[in-house]
């Protein structure tokens, strides 16, 4: 006889975090549900966390350790099997670990530790044990050359919120639930499930903004599933909104009563000054949205009893990143809507990475890179250089790399290029769950569980929430006998290392790293907790479901980490900037431009594996406006070939004039038609992957990758 059982469980695909109804028949995942009587998702679930069972039951899904296997000669490139068809055998956890420990201590020893990379991709953010050991696991390291996601993501958010704030992560979040006026720029909750802003059932939230009378309007090159629920959506040229919101920031000092920031706000004067020559013409000529519209938005916005503007990936993945997030920061802030209820405001979670310390305040340009001179934000490199930081010789190179959770095969710029600079390295090892169009380059894989296997309790995004909620969930089932946590394959690799490397660290230094490293993510959880003094991890235990801590509330001037308490608007960096924006918006942008896309059912590169999401439906077409495809001689559904400065790809196009006039869109996180991979659903809906086209070359001030308004050339086949 089966046994069914019904358990409390969390969603981690998404900045979401839903709360889950989990159906298990003995071992296995038959049903995920919504949780009702979680206070923060109240119910709210999408496909993807229905498929978490199929994820969990996926056959591809690795389990145990595997290894390149070796052939003739010693070092990697001398196998003589190239990565397309290399063999992969299963090897014990031991032998495994012993054996990466070895390689990546040895090249320390030999080369320094910049010689080891680490790229640390999207899902790290979502793992508890990445947060209590991967960080110090990685930090152990000490090399410079680490990457993450991040430099392809938010860095300028965290660049801008470290200057204005004191601090990287004190991100200013949209009080959605009581805002009468929702300015969202290039970000698209209704499929993304928000991002930045962690607002499970976005789509409820929404509905009461309009039943309150308050407006949602959207600025996006694409009329996008929020766009198409908004009051207004505005077309904008890709990569020109600095303009636009730099109008905007100019008209607030045209307006009578309009600029009204708190004691505590400073630099307001010179932020007149440096906007004073971004006219609303000059942004119209520029963005193609009318000069009228910007005037007009921006009283609604003056006018709105609170209101909340939001830039989220479209802004920060585009040449101006920090120059947007840095206008908004001003809008919300000089019109008094920071910090304020329906306008911005920042969390205060149960535990508070900000106050404690768990992650770091931020710094920029301590160091930089090698090959180009690119300044760290945050002690990372922008991975964009990354390829260039393997390929070229010299001290410093990086010979060997960690790569945790991430595939940045397919999801920085260019690419191709990386996989080859992958394939030069004297050993490389992923710490991931499938043999990808990353990971097939490695050495050896070390796949840790995954959610339904572990506890969760999520540090950083109940600190990003629309609403202030704590929530601990046990593991869902039993790991099995020979699976590792992720943080104990993060301990194990860490203590390794350590032992094996010719300059030890001190005696007291071991021992505090060994007791460090020991400590299980649940028993610090339970500390952290006690420490942040607002619920316990007993209580959380008994309310598996979540407990409420209450809406955002003011809490400013106490909360900034700036030295003295105070808001600088006037930053040099960014002020800078502006040049930059003068000089390269002085025309408008000519041909076509590229920007991505997200699709409810997909999870940036890595769940096309689960046919429950895909349903073997192709959903990477290029979209067209049509009259770019008569003047292109593009035909709907013909196959054309796109080409940038770096690259090309060849795929079907779709006319649609969802997309903006000289505007293309292609999603990304395709590309999985690769040899050695081992993801047999993802294999059926192969696409291209939009990074064969992105450029390396193009970043913001804050190294971000400008992967949206890429120059490109379309034509028939
Ligand atoms: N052109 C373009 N490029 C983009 C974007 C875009 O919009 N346009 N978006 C960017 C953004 S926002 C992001 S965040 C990045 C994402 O960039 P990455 O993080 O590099 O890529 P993902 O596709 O998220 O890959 C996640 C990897 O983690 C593995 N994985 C999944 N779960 C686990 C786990 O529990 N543990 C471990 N160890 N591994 C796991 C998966 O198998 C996969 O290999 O892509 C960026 N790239
Ligand atoms: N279903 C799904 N959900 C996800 C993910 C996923 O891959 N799939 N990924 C998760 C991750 S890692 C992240 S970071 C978040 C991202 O969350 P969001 O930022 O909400 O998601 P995107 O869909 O990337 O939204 C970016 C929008 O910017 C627009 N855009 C592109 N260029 C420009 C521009 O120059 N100006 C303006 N104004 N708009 C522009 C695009 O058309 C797009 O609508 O989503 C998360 N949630
Ligand atoms: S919205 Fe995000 S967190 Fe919620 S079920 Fe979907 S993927 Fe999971
Ligand atoms: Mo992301």
């Amino acid at each position: 006889m089966t046994n069914r059982t019904e358990k409390i469980g969390v969603c981690n695909l998404c900045e979401a975090i839903c709360g889950l109804r989990i159906t298990l028949e003995d071992d296995r995942v038959v049903e995920v549900r919504g949780n009702p009587d979680d206070p923060l998702s109240r119910g709210h679930i999408c496909p993807k966390g229905v498929s978490l069972g199929d994820l969990h039951h996926d056959p591809d899904r690795l389990r145990r350790p595997v290894r390149r296997v070796p052939s003739t000669g010693s070092g990697r490139r001398s196998t003589g099997s190239t990565t397309d068809e290399a063999e992969w055998e299963e090897i014990g956890w031991d032998e495994a670990l012993d054996l990466v420990a070895d390689r990546l201590a040895s090249t320390i020893d030999r080369h320094g530790p910049d010689a080891v990379g680490v790229y640390l991709g999207n899902p790290n953010a979502h793992s508890l044990g990445f947060a209590t050991h991967g960080v110090a696991m990685v930090k152990s390291l000490r090399t410079r050359n680490r990457f993450s996601a991040s430099s392809v993501d938010q860095v300028p958010h965290q660049l801008v919120a470290h200057l204005l704030y004191g601090h990287q992560l004190l991100l200013p979040i949209p009080d959605i639930d009581r805002t009468s006026f929702f300015l969202v720029l290039g970000a698209n909750p209704m499929a993304s499930n928000g991002s930045l802003m962690t607002v499970p059932d976005f789509p409820q939230r929404l509905r009461d903004l309009k039943a309150r009378g308050g407006r949602m309007v959207v600025v996006d090159p694409r009329r996008t599933e929020t766009a198409k629920v908004a009051d207004e959506h505005v077309f904008v040229r890709p990569g020109t909104d600095a303009v636009v919101l730099l109008a905007m920031v100019r008209e607030l000092f045209e307006l009578e009563g309009a600029v009204r920031p708190a004691a505590y706000v400073d630099g307001v004067d010179a932020v007149r000054t440096a906007v004073l020559d971004f006219t609303p013409e000059w942004a119209e000529r520029i963005s193609g949205v009318p000069a009228e519209t910007i005037r007009r938005l921006t009283r609604e916005y003056v006018a709105a009893d609170g209101a909340a503007a939001y830039g989220r990936l479209g802004l920060s993945t585009q040449g101006f990143g920090s120059v947007c997030q840095w206008a908004i920061g001003c809008l919300n802030a000089l019109t008094g809507n920071l910090d304020r209820e329906g306008g911005v405001l920042f969390t205060e979670p149960a535990i508070d990475f900000v106050t404690t310390g768990l992650i770091g305040r931020g710094h920029h340009d301590l160091y930089r890179s090698r090959v180009r001179d690119a300044p760290e934000v945050g002690g990372e490199l922008p991975v964009a250089v990354l390829s260039e930081e393997i390929e070229t010789p010299g001290d410093g190179q990086v010979r060997a790399m960690l790569t945790i959770a991430g595939n940045p095969v397919l999801s920085t710029p260019d690419g191709r290029r990386l996989a080859a600079a992958l394939d030069s390295l004297d050993f490389m090892v992923a710490v991931d769950i499938y043999l990808n169009e990353t990971t097939r380059h490695a050495d050896v894989v070390l796949p840790p569980t995954t959610i339904l296997e572990r506890d969760h309790y999520d540090i950083v995004f109940h600190g990003l929430a629309v609403r202030n909620t704590a929530r601990f969930t046990p593991a869902v089932v039993d790991k099995p006998r020979d699976a590792r946590h992720d943080w104990e394959i993060f301990r194990d690799l860490a203590l390794r290392i350590a032992g094996r490397l010719e300059r030890q660290p001190s005696l007291k230094q071991r021992v505090q790293q060994r007791l460090r490293l020991t400590i299980s993510p649940t028993f610090a959880i339970g500390t952290l907790l006690r420490r942040g003094g607002r619920t316990t991890i007993t209580e959380l235990r008994k309310r598996p479901e979540g407990v409420d801590l209450g809406p955002l509330r003011p809490t400013l001037p106490d909360r900034l980490r700036t030295g003295d308490r105070r808001i600088d608007l006037a930053q040099p960096l960014l002020l800078t900037d502006l040049e930059r924006v003068r000089r390269e918006l002085a025309e408008p942008p000519e041909g076509l431009l590229l920007i991505g896309r997200r699709h409810q059912r997909d999870n940036n590169s890595w769940l096309h594996n689960l046919d429950r999401l895909t349903r073997g439906r192709q959903r990477h077409q290029l979209l067209m406006h049509p009259d770019d495809g008569a003047s292109c001689g593009v035909a709907d559904g013909v196959r054309v070939r796109v080409v940038s400065r770096v690259g090309s790809v060849e795929v079907e196009a779709r006319l649609s004039d969802e997309v903006m006039r000289g505007v293309v869109s292609l999603p990304h996180g395709y590309g999985h038609q690769v040899p050695g991979t081992r993801m047999a659903g993802a294999a059926r809906v192969p696409g291209v992957s939009v990074n064969d086209l992105t450029d390396p070359e193009r970043l913001d001030v804050s190294g971000n990758a400008a992967l949206n308004g890429v120059p490109v050339t379309v034509t028939p086949l």
